[in-house]
């Protein structure tokens, strides 16, 4: 008996994208192109493996799957239960943990959700939280708030008081922040930065939140691949509940994962579980979850230590090259996979370098370093290695990168002559319209970043001849 020809109206359920929509499928191609042309430094991106995306774009995305394993609201979960028990499994592994002490859920659909999903287990509304400040390189939703306004969810149902790093250093405050919870007395305390160069003292944290009887999370999103290769400080020690994004330096797709520690509270797991569905999400995205799955194998492998000492071995040679230019980085350098570079010293702000850098094939950007008032006119960028090591570059690579960007600056320099003044509008009018050096040199920057770029493999791409670039 053979399968019946699809209806007339169903025939475009079996055309590939390019038949179907070449317009997403030009999208993408040009994207492609962008991505392999040009230098990926967003501290908080990196570029997931083939499996990954083939896992990510899988017929998983066809079914719901509301509940747990062995506990869903519909039928036909079967093989998605034998996936999120595998995901649970390898993310334990991934990170070294006990099944008996430690428990994961994997449903979360990025890093918001699961931070307001671990709020929501942890807290009751209108509780009292800490964590580091956005300016000082705390995240959005570890509540943050501004003078004029509640900014996320974090501080519109919960009592924020950000801790700071220390003006003169750039390092936590540890003291200052054991004060402030002293006054304050938060029912959680948040470690965790998205602009925080240096590793974390999560004993110290932990005694602090002991002193208030608060719980310690940590959402260690930037940093879990450098937590799981054993290159940083372990918050598992320590913590109540760890949250983290899976596509930073874990180089997973876009997901977010929520460990709780089941021997402190015995109830934690059932809270947790309930906070992310019903409470905050519904149905998981199971396409994701199987990438999640796929990239957690791959962290497990031995091969991954050596990409994440890779990746911190990168961000030290980029800072030691920018130091060499004398520029002022926060706390001097680095420990992890990003340096946060302060560009008020030399007259710029983040929104100059990260416009210029754009216009050459150059993304990164702008970020507030400590003592900025606004974040929306920030003072200084933050750079990552995450991306250019999984594009395997090495440190004599970090050498080039860091004189791209000391060639930014000097760009910077002439247009700010040409536009003469310091307002954002006419400078970019200038490094985007106008017909002097300033012009010419992003254009000559471009090649060169260009040149460099496309002698690097791009993951997921087994042959970058195929990558064409865009028609104009
Ligand atoms: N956008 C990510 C970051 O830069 O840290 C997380 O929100």
């Amino acid at each position: 008996m053979s399968i019946p020809v699809p209806q007339d109206f169903n025939k475009v359920l079996y055309q590939t994208l390019a038949e179907a929509d070449p317009e997403v499928q030009q999208i993408i191609d040009n994207e492609t192109y962008r991505q392999f042309s040009g230098l990926e430094l967003i501290a908080s991106e990196n570029l997931t493996s083939l499996a990954t995306m083939q896992a990510n774009g899988s017929i998983l995305t066809n079914k719901y799957s509301e509940g747990l394993p062995g506990a869903r609201y519909y039928g036909g979960n079967e093989y998605v239960d034998q996936l999120e028990r595998l995901t649970q499994k390898r993310a334990l592994e991934a990170f070294d943990l006990d099944p008996n002490v430690w428990g994961v859920n994997v449903q979360p659909y990025s890093g918001s959700t699961a931070n307001f999903a671990a709020f929501t287990a942890l807290i009751q509304p209108q509780d009292r939280v800490m964590g580091l400040g956005l300016p000082d390189g705390g995240h959005l939703t570890h509540g943050y708030y501004t003078a004029k306004k509640k900014i996320t969810a974090s501080s519109i149902y919960f009592q924020s008081l950000p801790y700071q790093v220390k003006k003169d250093t750039g390092y936590i405050d540890y003291e200052l922040l054991r004060t402030n919870a002293n006054l304050f007395k938060p029912r959680l305390l948040v470690c965790g930065g998205s602009a925080y160069p240096r590793d974390w003292d999560y004993k110290l944290l932990y005694e602090i939140a002991q002193s208030q009887g608060a719980y310690l999370l940590c959402d260690m999103a930037h940093v879990s691949g450098l937590v799981a290769a054993k290159e940083l400080n372990n918050p598992f020690e320590y913590c109540d509940v760890v949250t983290t994004t899976t596509h930073k330096t874990l180089r997973g797709p876009r997901a977010g994962l929520i460990f709780f520690r089941k021997d402190r509270e015995s109830d934690i797991e059932a809270r947790v579980n309930a906070a992310v569905f019903p409470a905050c999400q519904g149905g998981p995205h199971n396409n994701t979850i199987a990438g999640v799955a796929v990239a957690l194998k791959q962290v497990i492998d031995p091969a991954f230590k050596q990409y994440a000492a890779q990746v911190r071995a990168n961000a030290q040679a980029l800072a030691k090259k920018l130091g060499s230019y004398n520029y002022h980085l926060q706390t001097e350098g680095t420990e992890n996979h990003l340096i946060l570079w302060d560009l008020r010293p030399i007259g710029l702000t983040g929104s100059k370098i990260e416009k210029i850098c754009e216009l050459a094939h150059i993304t990164l950007n702008k970020n507030a370093v400590s003592g900025d008032t606004s974040a929306v006119v920030p003072g200084g960028i933050r750079i990552g290695t995450g991306a250019l090591t999984s594009r395997s570059m090495y440190e004599k690579d970090m050498e080039v990168v860091g004189e791209f960007l000391h060639r930014a600056v000097e760009i910077a320099g002439v247009l700010q002559k040409e536009a003469g003044s310091k307002l954002l509008k006419d400078f970019v009018a200038k490094a985007t319209t106008g017909d002097g050096e300033g012009r010419k040199l992003i254009e000559q920057l471009k090649a060169d970043v260009k040149d460099f770029a496309t002698k690097f493999p791009l993951p997921g791409v087994p042959d970058t001849s195929v990558i064409k670039a865009p028609a104009n």
